[in-house]
Protein backbone atom coordinates (compact mmCIF):
# COMPACT_ATOMS: atom_id res chain seq x y z
CA UNK A 1 0.00 0.00 0.00
CA UNK A 2 1.36 3.07 -1.07
CA UNK A 3 -0.04 6.72 -0.03
CA UNK A 4 1.84 9.42 -2.72
CA UNK A 5 3.50 12.10 -1.11
CA UNK A 6 3.52 14.60 -3.43
CA UNK A 7 0.29 16.26 -2.26
CA UNK A 8 -1.06 19.11 0.01
CA UNK A 9 -3.61 16.74 2.14
CA UNK A 10 -3.09 13.38 3.48
CA UNK A 11 -5.15 10.80 4.55
CA UNK A 12 -4.70 12.09 8.46
CA UNK A 13 -5.70 15.78 7.60
CA UNK A 14 -9.41 14.66 5.79
CA UNK A 15 -10.07 12.09 8.47
CA UNK A 16 -9.86 14.66 10.75
CA UNK A 17 -11.79 16.38 9.50
CA UNK A 18 -14.56 13.68 8.98
CA UNK A 19 -14.05 13.83 12.84
CA UNK A 20 -14.33 17.40 13.27
CA UNK A 21 -17.78 17.63 11.47
CA UNK A 22 -16.26 19.91 9.06
CA UNK A 23 -16.75 17.15 6.45
CA UNK A 24 -20.28 15.81 5.69
CA UNK A 25 -21.07 15.33 2.42
CA UNK A 26 -19.00 12.40 0.87
CA UNK A 27 -19.92 11.88 -2.60
CA UNK A 28 -18.31 7.90 -3.86
CA UNK A 29 -17.77 6.81 -7.18
CA UNK A 30 -17.44 3.13 -7.28
CA UNK A 31 -16.53 0.29 -9.93
CA UNK A 32 -16.04 -3.12 -10.57
CA UNK A 33 -12.59 -3.29 -8.34
CA UNK A 34 -14.25 -3.08 -5.32
CA UNK A 35 -16.02 -6.30 -6.22
CA UNK A 36 -13.44 -8.60 -7.23
CA UNK A 37 -13.10 -9.44 -3.68
CA UNK A 38 -16.66 -10.80 -3.21
CA UNK A 39 -15.90 -13.16 -6.87
CA UNK A 40 -16.68 -11.03 -9.42
CA UNK A 41 -14.15 -10.37 -12.16
CA UNK A 42 -13.60 -6.74 -13.15
CA UNK A 43 -13.34 -5.96 -16.97
CA UNK A 44 -9.68 -4.66 -17.40
CA UNK A 45 -7.13 -6.43 -14.53
CA UNK A 46 -4.61 -8.05 -17.01
CA UNK A 47 -5.22 -11.70 -16.66
CA UNK A 48 -8.21 -11.95 -14.55
CA UNK A 49 -10.38 -9.31 -16.03
CA UNK A 50 -13.18 -10.16 -18.46
CA UNK A 51 -11.60 -8.48 -20.88
CA UNK A 52 -8.89 -11.17 -21.09
CA UNK A 53 -10.86 -14.24 -21.34
CA UNK A 54 -12.14 -12.72 -24.68
CA UNK A 55 -10.20 -14.41 -27.14
CA UNK A 56 -12.51 -17.51 -27.90
CA UNK A 57 -15.53 -15.74 -28.32
CA UNK A 58 -14.30 -14.24 -31.65
CA UNK A 59 -15.27 -10.65 -30.96
CA UNK A 60 -14.44 -8.03 -33.86
CA UNK A 61 -13.23 -5.62 -30.61
CA UNK A 62 -13.54 -6.75 -26.75
CA UNK A 63 -16.38 -4.38 -26.31
CA UNK A 64 -18.79 -5.87 -28.92
CA UNK A 65 -19.89 -8.26 -26.07
CA UNK A 66 -21.30 -4.86 -24.53
CA UNK A 67 -22.86 -3.00 -27.38
CA UNK A 68 -26.33 -2.80 -28.54
CA UNK A 69 -26.06 -2.75 -31.78
CA UNK A 70 -23.83 -5.93 -31.47
CA UNK A 71 -26.03 -7.75 -29.05
CA UNK A 72 -29.18 -7.11 -31.32
CA UNK A 73 -27.82 -9.61 -34.00
CA UNK A 74 -25.54 -11.63 -31.70
CA UNK A 75 -26.21 -11.91 -28.13
CA UNK A 76 -24.49 -15.09 -27.70
CA UNK A 77 -21.02 -13.90 -26.69
CA UNK A 78 -22.86 -12.34 -23.69
CA UNK A 79 -24.40 -15.20 -22.37
CA UNK A 80 -21.78 -17.27 -22.72
CA UNK A 81 -20.13 -15.65 -19.77
CA UNK A 82 -23.26 -13.92 -18.06
CA UNK A 83 -22.52 -16.78 -15.06
CA UNK A 84 -18.94 -15.84 -14.20
CA UNK A 85 -20.32 -11.88 -13.99
CA UNK A 86 -23.59 -12.78 -11.72
CA UNK A 87 -22.55 -15.15 -10.19
CA UNK A 88 -25.30 -14.63 -7.27
CA UNK A 89 -25.38 -15.20 -3.33
CA UNK A 90 -22.44 -13.21 -2.90
CA UNK A 91 -21.45 -11.30 0.35
CA UNK A 92 -20.66 -7.39 0.44
CA UNK A 93 -16.99 -6.58 0.19
CA UNK A 94 -15.09 -4.42 3.27
CA UNK A 95 -15.39 -1.55 0.69
CA UNK A 96 -19.34 -1.81 0.56
CA UNK A 97 -19.55 -1.99 4.02
CA UNK A 98 -17.43 0.99 4.77
CA UNK A 99 -19.94 3.04 1.83
CA UNK A 100 -22.61 1.39 4.19
CA UNK A 101 -21.46 2.64 7.54
CA UNK A 102 -20.38 6.22 5.96
CA UNK A 103 -24.61 6.30 4.60
CA UNK A 104 -25.31 4.93 8.59
CA UNK A 105 -23.32 7.89 9.69
CA UNK A 106 -25.19 10.53 7.77
CA UNK A 107 -21.87 11.30 5.75
CA UNK A 108 -22.80 9.63 2.86
CA UNK A 109 -24.39 12.25 0.46
CA UNK A 110 -24.58 10.22 -2.30
CA UNK A 111 -22.95 7.05 -4.32
CA UNK A 112 -22.55 6.50 -8.04
CA UNK A 113 -21.84 3.22 -8.91
CA UNK A 114 -21.03 1.43 -12.46
CA UNK A 115 -21.79 -1.68 -10.65
CA UNK A 116 -24.25 -3.61 -11.66
CA UNK A 117 -24.07 -6.28 -8.51
CA UNK A 118 -26.21 -4.29 -6.05
CA UNK A 119 -23.57 -5.18 -3.71
CA UNK A 120 -23.95 -1.56 -2.34
CA UNK A 121 -27.64 -2.20 -1.40
CA UNK A 122 -26.95 -5.27 0.14
CA UNK A 123 -24.68 -3.89 2.44
CA UNK A 124 -26.81 -1.16 3.47
CA UNK A 125 -26.28 1.49 1.48
CA UNK A 126 -29.95 3.39 1.02
CA UNK A 127 -31.15 2.68 -2.38
CA UNK A 128 -32.08 6.50 -2.32
CA UNK A 129 -28.72 7.66 -2.21
CA UNK A 130 -27.44 5.42 -5.03
CA UNK A 131 -27.43 5.49 -8.59
CA UNK A 132 -27.04 2.58 -10.80
CA UNK A 133 -25.25 4.72 -13.89
CA UNK A 134 -25.19 1.56 -15.66
CA UNK A 135 -28.20 -0.33 -14.75
CA UNK A 136 -28.81 -3.37 -12.69
CA UNK A 137 -29.31 -7.68 -13.40
CA UNK A 138 -32.45 -6.85 -10.91
CA UNK A 139 -34.92 -7.18 -13.77
CA UNK A 140 -34.31 -8.04 -17.57
CA UNK A 141 -36.59 -7.39 -20.86
CA UNK A 142 -36.85 -8.16 -24.37
CA UNK A 143 -34.58 -5.91 -26.11
CA UNK A 144 -37.04 -5.59 -29.44
CA UNK A 145 -40.24 -5.85 -28.13
CA UNK A 146 -39.52 -4.80 -24.08
CA UNK A 147 -41.53 -7.15 -22.90
CA UNK A 148 -40.82 -8.29 -18.90
CA UNK A 149 -39.05 -11.84 -18.82
CA UNK A 150 -39.69 -13.83 -15.79
CA UNK A 151 -36.89 -14.02 -13.15
CA UNK A 152 -36.81 -17.75 -12.91
CA UNK A 153 -35.98 -18.37 -16.47
CA UNK A 154 -33.25 -15.74 -16.60
CA UNK A 155 -31.76 -17.53 -13.71
CA UNK A 156 -31.63 -20.58 -16.03
CA UNK A 157 -30.33 -19.00 -18.76
CA UNK A 158 -27.28 -17.43 -17.40
CA UNK A 159 -27.01 -20.63 -15.19
CA UNK A 160 -26.36 -22.98 -18.69
CA UNK A 161 -25.09 -20.05 -20.58
CA UNK A 162 -27.88 -20.20 -23.38
CA UNK A 163 -29.50 -16.94 -24.82
CA UNK A 164 -33.18 -16.63 -23.44
CA UNK A 165 -35.50 -15.61 -26.25
CA UNK A 166 -38.89 -13.34 -25.65
CA UNK A 167 -41.55 -15.43 -24.61
CA UNK A 168 -44.07 -13.73 -27.34
CA UNK A 169 -43.79 -16.00 -30.34
CA UNK A 170 -44.35 -13.38 -32.85
CA UNK A 171 -41.20 -11.33 -31.67
CA UNK A 172 -38.86 -13.74 -30.06
CA UNK A 173 -36.00 -11.05 -29.01
CA UNK A 174 -33.07 -12.16 -27.43
CA UNK A 175 -33.79 -10.54 -23.38
CA UNK A 176 -31.42 -8.50 -22.21
CA UNK A 177 -30.90 -7.62 -18.08
CA UNK A 178 -31.07 -4.09 -17.40
CA UNK A 179 -27.98 -3.67 -17.89
CA UNK A 180 -26.84 -0.04 -20.03
CA UNK A 181 -24.64 -1.57 -22.59
CA UNK A 182 -22.71 0.67 -24.57
CA UNK A 183 -24.61 2.91 -26.93
CA UNK A 184 -27.76 2.48 -24.88
CA UNK A 185 -28.46 5.79 -22.50
CA UNK A 186 -27.34 6.24 -19.24
CA UNK A 187 -31.07 6.76 -16.45
CA UNK A 188 -32.70 9.96 -16.54
CA UNK A 189 -31.88 10.89 -13.05
CA UNK A 190 -28.05 11.19 -13.82
CA UNK A 191 -27.63 14.36 -14.68
CA UNK A 192 -29.78 15.76 -11.76
CA UNK A 193 -27.91 13.19 -9.85
CA UNK A 194 -24.53 14.28 -11.21
CA UNK A 195 -25.06 17.83 -9.89
CA UNK A 196 -24.23 16.17 -6.03
CA UNK A 197 -20.74 15.86 -7.19
CA UNK A 198 -20.17 20.01 -7.33
CA UNK A 199 -21.57 19.98 -3.72
CA UNK A 200 -19.95 17.84 -1.98
CA UNK A 201 -16.92 18.16 0.51
CA UNK A 202 -14.99 14.87 -0.33
CA UNK A 203 -15.18 12.72 -3.47
CA UNK A 204 -14.23 9.14 -2.88
CA UNK A 205 -13.18 7.10 -5.78
CA UNK A 206 -12.98 3.47 -5.70
CA UNK A 207 -12.21 0.29 -7.48
CA UNK A 208 -12.23 2.21 -10.96
CA UNK A 209 -10.17 2.30 -13.97
CA UNK A 210 -12.33 5.94 -14.87
CA UNK A 211 -12.20 4.55 -18.71
CA UNK A 212 -16.17 4.46 -19.36
CA UNK A 213 -17.47 7.95 -20.30
CA UNK A 214 -19.53 9.61 -18.87
CA UNK A 215 -19.29 8.74 -15.36
CA UNK A 216 -15.13 8.47 -15.76
CA UNK A 217 -15.47 12.67 -15.67
CA UNK A 218 -17.50 12.96 -12.51
CA UNK A 219 -14.53 13.54 -10.08
CA UNK A 220 -13.62 16.53 -12.27
CA UNK A 221 -16.71 18.10 -11.63
CA UNK A 222 -15.64 18.04 -7.90
CA UNK A 223 -14.81 21.89 -7.23
CA UNK A 224 -10.96 22.84 -6.25
CA UNK A 225 -9.73 22.79 -3.17
CA UNK A 226 -12.56 19.82 -2.27
CA UNK A 227 -10.50 16.89 -1.33
CA UNK A 228 -10.67 13.38 -4.15
CA UNK A 229 -9.79 9.98 -2.25
CA UNK A 230 -8.76 7.67 -4.70
CA UNK A 231 -8.38 4.28 -3.74
CA UNK A 232 -7.40 1.64 -6.36
CA UNK A 233 -4.87 -0.83 -7.48
CA UNK A 234 -3.29 1.53 -10.03
CA UNK A 235 -3.73 5.50 -10.68
CA UNK A 236 -7.23 6.26 -12.85
CA UNK A 237 -8.48 9.32 -14.52
CA UNK A 238 -6.79 12.65 -13.43
CA UNK A 239 -6.90 11.65 -9.84
CA UNK A 240 -3.70 12.70 -8.10
CA UNK A 241 -2.93 15.92 -10.27
CA UNK A 242 -4.69 18.03 -7.96
CA UNK A 243 -3.24 19.07 -4.76
CA UNK A 244 -5.61 18.07 -2.68
CA UNK A 245 -5.93 14.68 -4.22
CA UNK A 246 -4.89 11.74 -1.68
CA UNK A 247 -3.97 8.25 -4.04
CA UNK A 248 -4.05 5.07 -1.69
CA UNK A 249 -2.75 2.87 -4.53
CA UNK A 250 -3.39 -1.22 -3.48
CA UNK A 251 -6.35 -3.27 -2.83
CA UNK A 252 -9.74 -1.57 -1.96
CA UNK A 253 -10.19 -3.55 1.12
CA UNK A 254 -6.89 -2.40 2.33
CA UNK A 255 -7.34 0.94 1.35
CA UNK A 256 -10.58 1.56 3.08
CA UNK A 257 -8.73 -0.49 6.29
CA UNK A 258 -6.12 2.57 6.52
CA UNK A 259 -8.86 5.19 5.85
CA UNK A 260 -10.77 3.57 8.66
CA UNK A 261 -7.87 3.81 11.12
CA UNK A 262 -7.35 7.40 10.60
CA UNK A 263 -11.34 7.76 11.34
CA UNK A 264 -10.52 5.58 14.53
CA UNK A 265 -13.57 3.58 13.28
CA UNK A 266 -11.48 -0.06 12.47
CA UNK A 267 -13.41 -2.54 15.16
CA UNK A 268 -16.75 -0.77 13.98
CA UNK A 269 -16.40 -1.32 10.71
CA UNK A 270 -15.54 -4.83 11.29
CA UNK A 271 -18.24 -5.26 13.31
CA UNK A 272 -20.94 -3.67 11.09
CA UNK A 273 -19.51 -6.06 8.43
CA UNK A 274 -20.12 -8.76 10.23
CA UNK A 275 -23.96 -7.70 10.32
CA UNK A 276 -24.04 -7.05 6.42
P1 LIG B 1 -12.61 -1.80 -14.92
O1 LIG B 1 -12.38 -0.98 -16.12
O2 LIG B 1 -12.50 -3.28 -15.04
O3 LIG B 1 -11.57 -1.28 -13.81
C1 LIG B 1 -11.48 -1.87 -12.55
C2 LIG B 1 -10.40 -1.14 -11.78
O4 LIG B 1 -10.38 -1.66 -10.46
C3 LIG B 1 -9.00 -1.29 -12.37
O5 LIG B 1 -8.33 -0.05 -12.29
C4 LIG B 1 -8.34 -2.33 -11.44
O6 LIG B 1 -6.96 -2.14 -11.33
C5 LIG B 1 -9.03 -2.03 -10.15
N1 LIG B 1 -9.15 -3.17 -9.24
C6 LIG B 1 -9.56 -4.43 -9.51
N2 LIG B 1 -9.65 -5.17 -8.38
C7 LIG B 1 -9.25 -4.33 -7.37
C8 LIG B 1 -9.14 -4.47 -5.97
N3 LIG B 1 -9.45 -5.62 -5.33
N4 LIG B 1 -8.72 -3.42 -5.25
C9 LIG B 1 -8.40 -2.24 -5.87
N5 LIG B 1 -8.52 -2.03 -7.18
C10 LIG B 1 -8.95 -3.07 -7.93
O7 LIG B 1 -14.03 -1.50 -14.25
P2 LIG B 1 -14.79 -0.09 -14.10
O8 LIG B 1 -15.78 -0.29 -13.03
O9 LIG B 1 -13.84 1.03 -14.01
O10 LIG B 1 -15.51 0.04 -15.52
C11 LIG B 1 -16.82 0.29 -15.63
C12 LIG B 1 -17.61 -0.91 -16.15
C13 LIG B 1 -17.24 -2.21 -15.48
C14 LIG B 1 -19.05 -0.73 -15.78
O11 LIG B 1 -19.81 -0.62 -16.92
C15 LIG B 1 -19.48 -1.97 -14.96
O12 LIG B 1 -20.79 -2.36 -15.24
C16 LIG B 1 -18.52 -3.00 -15.35
N6 LIG B 1 -18.35 -4.14 -14.42
C17 LIG B 1 -19.08 -4.28 -13.29
C18 LIG B 1 -18.90 -5.37 -12.46
C19 LIG B 1 -19.73 -5.51 -11.21
O13 LIG B 1 -20.87 -5.09 -11.18
N7 LIG B 1 -19.16 -6.06 -10.14
C20 LIG B 1 -17.95 -6.33 -12.79
C21 LIG B 1 -17.22 -6.17 -13.99
C22 LIG B 1 -17.42 -5.07 -14.79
Amino acid sequence: MTSTDKQSTDLKTIAARIKSGSITRIVALTGAGISTAAGIPDFRSPTSGLYAKLAPLRLPYPEAIFTISYFTHTPEPFYALARARHPGNLKPTLSHAFLALLAKKGLLQFCFTQNIDGLECDAGVPSEKTLWCHGNWKNQHCHKCHAEYPDELMKKAVRDGEVPYCLDEGCKGAVKPDVVFFGQPLPAEYEEKEKLVADADLMLVMGTSLKVAPVSQLPRKVREGVPRILINRERSGDLGNRPDDVCILGACDDGVKELAEELGWTEELEEFWKTV
